[in-house]
């Protein structure tokens, strides 16, 4: 078994030297060792809201509020968490090899935080710290806001009962997650409203279900897995593969002659589809396996 590991990962990094172009493909598992919960699986609860559910237009329409405090709270969590190896792995990646790139559906800011260039970086599904209007006719948008709380209504509850000092308090914020905290009553004027038309919700800048994905990460997309810049390989780290159109690009590239690296906690039949000789898997914690495997 772990014979198989060793020599699985060597023929992996030979690869990696011999490989001309290379996108890693990230999901939320690549934060989970940071201590973020992921979508769907265990953690994708929130209070009694399914997280998927949340992040859709139809929700932000129906309770701004409630979507405002899921959001808030993301962004309070993603703002009180490290990096963890993974990430970094992929930022000294990026940094030693300008012909790497990194496509990922994650908003929680963690890659850019661990020094992933820039202009190496794609992101598909936004930032938890981009904010815009919420109304069509206006176009305001702004990025790396990583005000905490974002309005101070959605200020998350302190322990009350704590009869120590505020600070001492502060430490103990209530979490939010948990359906058994009561959530704070929200009166729509004090959300974060657009400091430009005065008129609409501001909204987090994420791409939520039914919206168009960043048109500069679409068309990088497409240059690096089908037209000039054909990859040879594809490192498809921590994602469920259920979200399109992220989840069709490790087949369109295999189809293009690019070989897969998946790692993931699970194996499932959505993150082994279309497997074939020459592909690895590597099954288990992207925090452990990918510093090893880029080292
Ligand atoms: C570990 C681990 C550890 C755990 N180590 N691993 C084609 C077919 C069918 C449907 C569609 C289609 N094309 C488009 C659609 C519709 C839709 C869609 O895909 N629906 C499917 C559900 C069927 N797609 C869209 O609507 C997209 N927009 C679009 O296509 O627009 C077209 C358009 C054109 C013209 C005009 C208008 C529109 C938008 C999709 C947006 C997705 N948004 C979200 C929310 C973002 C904001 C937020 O964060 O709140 O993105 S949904 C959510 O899922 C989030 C994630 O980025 C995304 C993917 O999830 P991910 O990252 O894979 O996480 P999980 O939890 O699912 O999986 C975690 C994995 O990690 C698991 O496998 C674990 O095993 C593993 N793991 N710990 C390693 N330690």
């Amino acid at each position: 078994e772990l014979m198989d590991y060793r020599a699985e990962v060597q023929s992996f990094r030979d690869y990696l030297k011999s490989s001309k172009r290379v996108m890693a493909l990230c999901g939320a598992g690549l934060s989970a060792a940071s201590g973020l919960p992921t979508f769907r699986g265990a953690g994708g609860l929130w209070r009694t809201h399914d997280a998927i559910s949340l992040a859709t237009p139809e929700a932000f329409r129906i309770n701004p509020s409630l979507v405002w405090q899921f959001y808030n709270y993301r962004r309070h969590m993603a703002l009180n968490v490290k990096p963890n190896p993974a990430h970094y792995a992929l930022a000294e990646l990026a940094k030693k090899r300008k012909d790497f790139i990194t496509l990922t559906q994650n908003v929680d800011g963690l890659s850019p935080r661990a020094g992933h260039p820039a202009e190496q970086l794609f992101p598909l599904h936004g930032s938890l710290f981009d904010v815009k209007c919420s109304e069509f006719f206006c176009d305001y948008a702004e990025g790396n806001n990583f005000t905490d709380p974002i309005v101070p209504a959605l200020a998350l509850p302190l322990d009350e009962s704590d009869p120590t000092t505020t600070e001492a308090r502060k430490a103990k914020e209530l979490d939010i997650s948990d359906a058994k905290v009561l959530l704070p009553e929200l009166r729509l004027d004090d959300l974060p409203h657009c400091p430009k038309c005065k008129k609409g919700l501001l909204r987090p800048g994420v791409v939520w279900f039914g919206e168009r994905l960043p048109e500069k990460t679409l068309s990088t997309a497409e240059d690096w897995i089908i037209a000039s810049k054909k990859i040879d390989l594809i490192i498809v780290i921590g994602t469920s593969s259920t979200v399109y159109p992220a989840a069709g690009y490790t087949d369109r590239a295999r189809v293009k002659g690019a070989r897969v690296a998946v790692v993931n906690m699970e194996r499932t039949e959505k993150t082994t589809q279309g497997m074939r000789e020459g592909d690895w898997y590597f099954q288990g914690d992207a925090g452990v396996i990918l510093p090893d495997l880029l080292k």
